[in-house]
Parts: structure tokens; C-alpha cells; sequence
């Protein structure tokens, strides 16, 4: 029987749409019914099990699954004997400490003696230990946030994306312990088949990734500004140089990173190019 690699994703929850995209988006197909728990690829070895993301750590460890997408922070947390493989860009959030937004806050010595609320005891005992606070951990698994105004905390450490959770609940974030996102997590132990179909998997994640960061430019400009022009554009190696119908004109095509974006089209423009072209990049193979 063929090989195939056993990757566990979110079954329902903030995770599961990006990693499903994700897989999509490196070809892989799937028949994807709702409350299924395990669905076949038709077109890569690969099996995918839909799970809750507490448990996928586990699952990795004792290698029911072979590899899995989970946030850093249940990684981080579950302390589970597994690898982490690759960061995915997706599910960013920050793990923070909060407090009544009346309170005076001034140092992280503040909460020497004080009482958290936390699902995340593992990451914020190390936290505190690291920087000699000794606080009491009460762990609780859901709604963190109503904690303090209930009278069972001075603070809680939860995970924040816009803020608006704790606005709602009267509650300051005063410090991160974490940034968060995504990860591709593996089994410490896998066969070299498996490895296999995994370095294949994590070459696809790769030129996905690569492509979303990166745009393709095409602009026209006149032969004697092309050196000028050049220059500007950092290209993969170098730029494309097509001439045009029209004489002393070129076409030239080339990469830019995303976040060098805007400040490249504008030197580009104030050095004579024309008529700027931007496309998406599907997919980008180095
Ligand atoms: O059912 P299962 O156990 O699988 O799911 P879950 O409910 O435990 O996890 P889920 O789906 O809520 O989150 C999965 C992962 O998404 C987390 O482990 C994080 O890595 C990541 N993630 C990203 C987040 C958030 N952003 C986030 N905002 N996880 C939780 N939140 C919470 C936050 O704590 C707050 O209560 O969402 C609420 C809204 O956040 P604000 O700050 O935008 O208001
Ligand atoms: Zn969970």
C-alpha cells in the first residue's frame, strides 16, 4: 500500500478555513464533508484528520498523525515532545496579560502575590518564573476574560487579536508574553518515506508563501533610463528586458516584495516608467 503522510488540522474553529486554503492552494484536493472526521487526497499522499486543536499536539507526539497545524500557542503550551517544522503567516494573535482598566499599572512586579486566570498555565508560569514574579495560577478553560469581574482574578493572560474582547470586558492589556501564529508541527520520529512526502509538502507551502509576499511588475520605460530603472527593481536575480515596438523603448519585468511595494513604484515612476503593471503571483519556485 502506498505511503501516505497523516497531517491533523483544526476541525472547526479559527484555524480550520487557512489551513484547509492553505492545502488547497498547494493543489491538494479532498473531499471535505461536514462532521467528517478523516478525508483521503486524490491527488497527494496525504491523509487529513479533522480534530480539536488542544488535542492535535498529542496526536503528533504519539504519532497517530505525523504532522499538524496548530497555533504556537497550544504548541507552546502542550510542551508535547514534537517538532516545530515552519511558521504559516496565518492565525496571528498575541498571548497578554490583562487588568482592570482602572488599575495603576507600572511594572510586571505588580503582580508579585496577585492571582491570574489563565487557560495558558504553562506558558505564563514560565513567563513569570523567568522574570521572578510569583503570582498564583488559577487555570480556567473558557472565558478568561470575565475573571477579574467576577472576583476571580487580579489579571488573566488570554490571547488577544483585535482588543476588542477585553475593551468589551472592561480590561487593559499591559504586556505581551507571546506572538502567535500558525505552525507546521511534525512527530520527532518520522519513517523516511514520510519525510519524504513531508519535504515535498513544505516545498509547495514554501512557494506559496513566497508568492503571496511577492508581486510581479511589468512597466515600459526609454532605453537611456532602463540602467536608472534597473537599479531600483531587485528582481529574483535580474530584470527582464523586452524591447518594445516603439524604438528606444523596453519592457521590463521583474519581483517586488510586498512590503517594498510603494516605495518602489514611486522611485520607479519619478525615474520615467510608464504604463506600471502589478499581478499576483500564484505560485513562486526559487
Ligand atoms: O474547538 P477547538 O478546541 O479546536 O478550538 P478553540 O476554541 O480552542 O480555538 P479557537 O478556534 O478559538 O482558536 C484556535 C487558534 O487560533 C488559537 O489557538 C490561536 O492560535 C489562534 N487565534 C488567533 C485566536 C485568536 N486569534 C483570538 N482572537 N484564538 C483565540 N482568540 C480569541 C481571544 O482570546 C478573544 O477571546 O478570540 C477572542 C476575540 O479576540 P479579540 O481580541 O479580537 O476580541
Ligand atoms: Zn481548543
Amino acid at each position: 500500500m502506498e505511503t501516505k503522510l497523516r497531517i491533523a488540522i483544526q476541525k472547526s474553529g479559527r484555524l480550520s478555513e487557512s489551513s484547509l486554503k492553505l492545502l488547497k492552494e498547494c493543489g491538494i484536493e479532498f473531499d471535505n464533508g461536514l462532521n467528517k472526521l478523516k478525508a483521503e487526497a486524490f491527488n497527494f499522499p496525504l491523509e487529513v484528520f479533522f480534530l480539536r486543536d488542544d488535542d492535535i499536539p498529542q496526536y503528533v507526539e504519539d504519532g497517530v498523525a505525523d504532522i499538524g497545524i496548530v497555533g504556537e500557542n497550544v504548541f507552546l503550551e502542550k510542551n508535547k515532545k514534537i517538532q516545530l517544522v515552519d511558521k504559516l503567516g496565518f492565525g496571528k494573535c498575541r498571548l497578554s496579560i490583562a487588568i482592570p482598566k482602572e488599575k495603576k499599572y507600572t511594572s510586571l512586579k505588580d503582580f508579585d502575590g496577585k492571582r491570574f486566570a489563565t487557560s495558558y498555565p504553562n506558558i505564563l508560569s514560565n513567563y513569570l518564573k523567568k522574570n521572578k514574579i510569583k503570582a498564583e495560577i488559577q487555570e480556567i478553560s473558557g472565558s478568561v476574560e470575565i475573571a477579574p469581574g467576577i472576583g476571580l482574578a487580579d489579571a488573566i493572560c488570554d490571547l488577544v487579536s483585535s482588543g476588542s474582547t477585553l475593551f468589551t470586558n472592561g480590561l487593559k492589556e499591559t504586556t505581551i508574553i507571546l506572538n502567535s501564529e500558525a505552525v507546521l508541527v511534525a512527530n520527532n520520529n518520522l519513517k523516511r518515506d514520510r519525510k519524504i512526502i513531508l519535504n515535498k509538502l513544505l516545498f509547495r507551502i514554501n512557494a506559496v508563501r513566497k508568492a503571496k509576499n511577492t508581486k510581479y511588475i511589468l512597466l515600459n520605460a526609454p532605453n537611456n533610463k532602463l540602467q536608472k530603472i534597473c537599479s531600483i527593481l531587485p528582481g529574483m536575480k535580474s530584470p527582464t528586458i523586452l524591447p518594445l515596438a516603439e524604438k528606444n523603448w523596453s519592457s521590463v519585468h521583474s519581483v517586488v516584495e510586498e512590503n517594498q511595494f510603494w516605495e518602489i513604484i514611486e522611485k520607479l515612476k519619478t525615474n520615467g516608467a510608464q504604463g506600471i503593471l502589478v499581478l499576483p503571483i500564484e505560485k513562486m519556485i526559487l
